[in-house]
């Protein structure tokens, strides 16, 4: 159902347009906002989406010269310069700038819906095979990584080069200095403690990258008969928890600029240093990132001397909280299995496992942007709802 116009009218001294519409309600559209988005060929390129006109040829103090409707289904707009600009109704009423019409649009966009969990994860699996042919499992994939922040796929073959598939499933991979997939086993002169037998607590990967990857696919080819055990724990739930339990812990831990370091050479050699809060949240203070891996955490701590014990307390709790067992969730990867997570929400980790000479478990992992992941969600929906 299209929206029709059922009038519409300068207003606040030409400032703004009122838009009454056919079926109840009101919004009022800024002038300056209506000059900037004119959808002409002079001001807008079709091909690109974009806008053509430039910001030194915006008057941000711009007024309505004169304002009709056009059959109800869009509005003209005569500018003191005597340019025109058209609108039309539907265009219009996705654009409403009204409290809940930008809730909609909002979630529409970013889809910020989240579903918390615990121990009681209730783990969602998908066959592989499914969401490299399936468009609906593929979105279904995507929607639960977005919301529930992991799912598991199962069923890919176990060899090496199924990753590669599944970045050209949703258009391209991360290449960081661990290559474009990275095999996590146990190496001689490992220069990351992940490809050692040793236990990894719980951590987000690459908080040393300014972007850390948004999401991480490992896939399991081979597994140990004892131990390596994999563990994931909402990092988003458990701040929560923190800044409830301990809002100056939480405080701490979302304002004081933690140094991470990563030396050594891989897909090249690198020399990587970053400042990341553990804790990065948005303006009203919800987690939005979690950056924490306590190998890689520099030995170089760039804060006042007085502030280091107490925020080591503050990681204690928030440590103390991500390994209470009503929050961590314990699984065994398969092979064949490739579990797909969110990178800045959920934090892993695995069981140590016995060292043995030959490769007793192998698991190929890689990275993708999380702006990548939402692109590909976005177009599948477009797809399969047929709509823009
Ligand atoms: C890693 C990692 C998990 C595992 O490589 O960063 O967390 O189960 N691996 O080996
Ligand atoms: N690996 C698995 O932050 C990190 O160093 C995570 C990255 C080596 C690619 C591990
Ligand atoms: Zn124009
Ligand atoms: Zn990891």
């Amino acid at each position: 159902m299209s929206p029709a116009i059922r009038k519409v009218e300068a207003s606040d001294e030409g400032h703004f347009v009122r838009v009454e519409w056919e079926h109840g309600g009101e919004s009022r559209y800024p002038c300056v906002w209506l000059r900037d988005n004119c959808q002409c060929p002079l001001c807008f390129l079709p091909s690109a989406g974009a806008r053509r006109l430039l910001f030194e040829d915006l008057d941000v103090n711009i007024v309505v010269k004169e304002v009709a409707l056009a059959d109800g289904k869009k509005i003209s707009i005569t500018w003191p310069d005597e340019h025109t600009s058209e609108y039309e109704a539907e265009w219009l009423k996705k654009r409403c700038f009204s409290e809940e019409a930008r809730a909609v649009m909002r979630a529409d966009l970013f889809l910020p819906e989240r579903q918390y969990w615990g121990s009681d994860l209730q783990l969602h699996k998908i066959p592989f095979e499914e969401i490299m042919c399936s468009d609906e499992s593929a979105y279904k994939w995507l929607c639960t990584l977005k919301k529930v922040g992991i799912v598991l796929l199962t069923g890919a073959a176990t060899r090496q080069g199924e990753l590669i598939k599944l970045g050209h499933r949703i258009g391209f991979l991360r290449l960081t200095f661990y290559g474009p997939t990275w095999q996590v086993q146990d190496k001689a002169n490992a220069n990351n403690v992940a490809y050692t037998t040793g236990k990894l607590c719980f951590h987000t990967d690459y908080p040393v990258l300014q972007h850390p990857p948004g999401v991480q696919f490992l896939h399991c080819i081979k597994q140990t008969a004892a131990g390596g055990e994999s563990e994931v724990v909402d990092g988003f739930h458990v701040s929560n928890k923190l800044k409830k339990q301990n809002p100056e812990a939480y405080q701490i831990l979302s304002s004081t600029a933690v140094n991470y370091a990563d030396v050594g050479v891989d897909y090249c050699d690198f020399a990587v240093h970053c400042k990341q809060r553990i804790i990065d949240m948005d303006s009203s203070g919800q987690a939005v990132r979690i950056n924490y891996n306590n190998a890689t955490r520099d030995t170089v701590f760039d804060i006042p001397a007085e502030k280091v014990r107490p925020f080591y307390a503050a990681l204690k709790e928030f440590n103390d909280l991500l390994n209470s067992a009503e929050h961590k969730f314990t699984y065994k990867l398969k092979p064949g299995d490739i579990v797909t997570f969110d990178n800045w929400r959920v934090l892993h980790g695995r069981q140590s496992y016995p060292s043995c000479p030959e490769v007793t478990r192998h698991l190929e992992g890689a990275y993708a942007d999380w702006d990548v992941v939402m692109s590909r969600l976005r177009l599948l929906r477009k797809r399969l709802l047929k709509r823009d």
